[in-house]
């Protein structure tokens, strides 16, 4: 077994649930943690499980935990060996990837021009697709002017979708369904762009109506050996924020498993990609996929994963960014059972509004496939600078519906009190017939009410 670097000590450069699962696995593997944290943060648990923790800034995201200089003197301060990025915040920051490449400290992730060419949507899909991954039909670059977009938009036929090349997660999409609509939201796409990134540049693929969103999980080390654990489900979501998600599909066939996966893993060998990462698809109702984007970071619905495979995902990032070889072969992984996860977020299930404000009661459920990633407590104040996600609750049982019983019986004794949660909310998807049978798409939440 090769191993080019010591990692003993990590620095988290995250909050919450996350920052808390990663200390977790550091304890287990004997590895000591540094936790940086805002001024809000003082009574977060993270910094309290930590073995070192340091201040980085005032409450605001953008003076603290994206605070690329503050966040390196503590690093440097504590003598660390590697970086954590979590998800969010600085997880897919190119820049901050090289910034620690430069300080050699260890970013525990893949390389920061790996990472850069997935930002950039446009090149991601050319990438894909000369990797052999099946794209949507679609521009091969950005669009240059109208004339283009229509010329484009005739081959492929309507409905259409603009997307940002610098977008992601849904944000600045127009669906353009006519050639009469293509002009203007050619312009209100590029205006869009240029506002939220500063960069106004856009392509256009075909729209798929009523698609799934289905991605698949990899683990790759830095000698070119990778493997997937199979497919998350995550279908179910608002305003492009996921809900709830599960492994497997329950749609998805041995058979279509094995090309989706497949896939991915030639992917990921063709352009050196490294540590865990997340290829995402969108699933037709014909059962064809298309690649839609993929994810450089460890994901928040990654225990669905971990629940089924028996892996330890962020046990893996560590290894791999050691340098060590991949520990397990494709023919290794085996898929057991069902799992679900449900986002509970301090939120108004109803208005989807932030509720902040102290935790007066606070209670966990537990017994046999249950698991919950949080870092609140009875008495934690929810600030209201960050993401409203204050808990992950996970079930895992032989099968969906066994899972389906475990998670309301498990939503019954998840008590949050004092501030307003997603558990109601929860609980009437878990109640529905049509998320019973698995038959829904990405617009389950739009013909869904509470
Ligand atoms: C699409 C699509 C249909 N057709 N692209 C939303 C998030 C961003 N990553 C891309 N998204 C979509 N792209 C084509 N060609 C539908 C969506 C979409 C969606 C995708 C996954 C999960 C939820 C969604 C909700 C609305 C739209």
């Amino acid at each position: 077994m090769s191993r080019t670097r010591d990692i003993r000590k990590i620095l988290i450069a995250n909050r919450g649930e996350i920052a808390c699962r990663i200390i977790w696995t550091c304890m287990e593997m004997g590895i000591k943690t540094v936790a940086v944290h805002s001024e809000a943060d003082r009574d977060a648990l993270h910094v309290r499980f930590a073995d070192e923790a340091i201040c980085i800034g005032p409450p605001p995201s953008a003076q603290s935990y994206l605070n690329i200089p503050a966040i390196i003197s503590a690093a440097e301060i504590t003598n660390v060996d590697a970086i954590h990025p979590g998800y969010g915040f600085l997880a897919e920051s190119a820049t901050f990837a090289k910034v620690c490449e430069d300080c050699n400290i260890k970013f525990i992730g893949p390389r920061a021009d790996v990472i850069a060419m997935m930002g950039d949507k446009v090149e991601a899909r050319r990438t894909m697709q000369e990797a052999g991954v099946p794209i949507l039909p679609g521009s091969p670059d950005p669009i240059e002017s109208t004339g283009e977009a229509k010329k484009i938009a005739r081959e492929i036929g309507f409905p259409v979708i603009i997307k940002a090349a610098a977008g992601g997660g849904g944000r600045g999409m127009r669906i353009v369904r006519q050639e009469s609509e293509l002009e203007s939201n050619l312009e209100t796409a590029q205006n869009e762009a240029v506002a939220a990134f500063k960069n106004g540049a856009v392509y256009i693929e075909r729209y798929i109506e009523r698609p799934r969103h289905i991605e698949i999980q990899v683990l790759a080390d830095e000698y070119g050996n990778c493997i997937h654990l199979g497919e998350r489900e995550c279908s179910i979501q608002r305003r492009h924020q996921k809900l709830l998600e599960e492994a497997p599909s329950p749609v998805i066939t041995p058979e279509q498993r094995e090309r989706m996966g497949a896939v991915a893993v030639k992917a990921c060998k063709e352009i050196g990609y490294s540590s865990a990462g997340t290829f995402e698809f969108l699933l037709d109702e014909d059962g064809s996929f298309y690649f839609m984007e993929m994810n450089t970071r460890i994901q928040v619905e990654h225990p669905v994963t971990e629940m089924v495979t028996l892996a330890d995902i962020v046990r893996n990032q560590i290894r791999i960014a050691a340098g060590e070889n991949l520990q397990y072969e494709q023919s290794d992984v085996r898929l057991v059972g069902h799992s679900i996860e449900c986002r509970i977020n301090a939120e108004d299930p109803v208005k989807f509004t932030p509720s902040p404000g102290k935790i007066t009661a606070f209670n966990i459920p537990g017994g046999p496939g249950v698991r919950v990633d949080t870092a609140v407590y009875p008495g934690y104040v929810v600030p209201p600078y960050y993401d409203s996600m204050i808990a992950k609750l996970i079930v895992h049982a032989r099968t969906r519906e066994l899972a389906i019983h475990r998670m309301q019986r498990a939503l019954k004794m998840m008590v949050v009190e004092g501030i307003k949660t997603t558990i109601p909310l929860h609980q009437r998807i878990m109640e529905d017939e049509r998320f019973q049978k698995g038959d829904f798409s990405t617009k389950f939440m739009e013909e869904f009410q509470l």
